[in-house]
């Protein structure tokens, strides 16, 4: 089925970009440089002279509008519209970053806000101190471990960030030697929740989780302090981590032992973050990492020279480092094969891929793509979890 090329055109409001000497496009977000794709020789694509005549839409997913504003509270929602991205526009917009879970009428950010600490040292960390050390700490990718078809995998999404890092409160806080360490958000309600949400966010870190990922305390986003959607005051972000240890509306931190058990999130989300069942202790938690994935985001229908082609648009996202090696499979019985041109951006927590495809019969198709290392662990790939279906009338 084809839709109009409005979807692709209107409503752009992402960021704009400037031309750079040296073929390179760079914009500026919140103080980060970024570092755009660079442009490759017109002679190379295969696309040139042709005309876009529609995008395919993706089939047996959810069909909740897009970029919208859904239900409140723990029920709120909004599914980032991916088919809109493109190698100039890599930060998603504030107003069109996913939300899981939106600010409660509760939520009362009028009074001054700080962080209560529970441990020996009994202080608080005031929201005035977090935004003078707040720095810009480049673009980190979130995605929601429950990203799943019927949100059409639009849980994911890429923002500028500003904070502090928490391992350089720890010592402040006394919670240098702590085992774990917890960071709760505020989370008490207005309306029960219609979906079978959990409602109290919090997570549980080891020292060395909050060390090795980076993680810190944010205060701005997209150059902006943060909206109540987004968590603010503060929230914390972990990088290369799901969303579910994002924590919003941070209000305690403090210290647990060896033995405490996982917090409702850490256990509402055990299956989701590839936890062997429900483990009884936080300590015997892996960390919630995201390994390396990809899926297409958009199928555009040309006519070249008479003649239709496919480009197939993609991410490619999660790992510790960009994953360039990319294969290829339209349908279980046909083998994979390499994906066209992959484009990992500097500085870019997700890149673009595109693939030419010139399909040979009408019917369906199952658009998965793995990585041609097998020694790199990709859970969800392996699991086809971001399997995407087209079906096409006619090539
Ligand atoms: N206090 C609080 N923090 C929270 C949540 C929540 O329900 N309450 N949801 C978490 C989940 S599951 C995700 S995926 C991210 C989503 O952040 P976003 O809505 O800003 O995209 O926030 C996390 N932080
Ligand atoms: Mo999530």
């Amino acid at each position: 089925m084809l839709h109009s090329l409005d979807n692709l055109t209107t409503r752009r409001k992402w960021m704009g970009a400037t031309v750079l000497a040296g073929g390179a496009l760079a914009a500026t977000i919140g103080g980060v440089e970024l570092l755009r794709f660079r442009r490759t020789a017109a002679a190379e694509d295969p696309f040139q002279g042709g005309k876009l005549v529609g995008a395919l839409m993706f089939e047996d997913e959810g069909r909740a509008p897009l970029d919208t504003l859904l239900g409140d509270e723990l029920d709120g929602r909004r599914f980032t519209d991916l088919g809109r991205l493109d190698r100039d526009n890599l930060a998603t917009p504030t107003d069109l970053f996913y939300i899981r879970t939106r600010a409660s009428h509760l939520l009362d950010t009028s009074r001054p806000w700080s962080i209560r600490v529970s441990s020996p040292a009994a202080v608080r960390i005031r929201m005035d101190e977090l935004k003078a050390q707040a720095e810009p700490r480049g673009l980190h990718l979130m995605e929601c471990a429950g990203n799943t078809r019927a949100a059409r995998f639009g849980m994911i999404s890429v923002a500028a960030w500003d904070g502090v890092p928490l391992s350089r409160c720890l010592g402040r806080m006394r919670l240098e030697k702590a085992a774990g360490i917890l960071v709760s958000g505020f989370d008490r309600y207005a309306a029960k929740p219609l979906t079978p949400s959990v409602p109290g966010a919090s997570w549980i870190f080891s020292r060395h989780d909050i060390e090795n990922s980076g993680a810190f305390l944010a205060t701005r986003m997209n150059g902006e302090p943060l909206t109540p959607d987004h968590g603010a005051p503060v929230r914390l972000v972990v990088p290369g981590w799901y969303g579910c240890a994002c924590i919003k509306w941070v209000n305690m931190i403090g210290p647990v032992d060896e033995a405490a058990e996982p917090t409702s999130q850490m256990q509402e989300y055990a299956a989701r973050t590839h936890q062997r069942g429900m483990p009884a202790r936080a300590s015997e938690y892996q960390p919630a990492t995201i390994d390396p994935a990809a899926m297409p985001v958009r199928i555009e229908k040309w006519l070249v020279d008479g003649r239709v082609k496919f480009k197939v648009v993609g991410i490619v996202w999660g790992g510790s480092q960009p994953a360039d090696n990319l294969l290829i499979r339209f349908r279980p019985e046909e083998p994979y094969v390499p994906v066209s041109r992959v484009q990992p951006a500097a500085h870019s927590p997700w890149g673009l891929w595109t693939h030419v495809w010139t399909p040979r019969q009408p019917g369906v198709y199952r658009i998965r793509l793995r990585l041609a290392d097998p020694s790199i662990r990709t859970r969800r790939l392996d699991a086809g979890f971001y399997v995407r279906q087209v079906q096409l009338d006619q090539v």
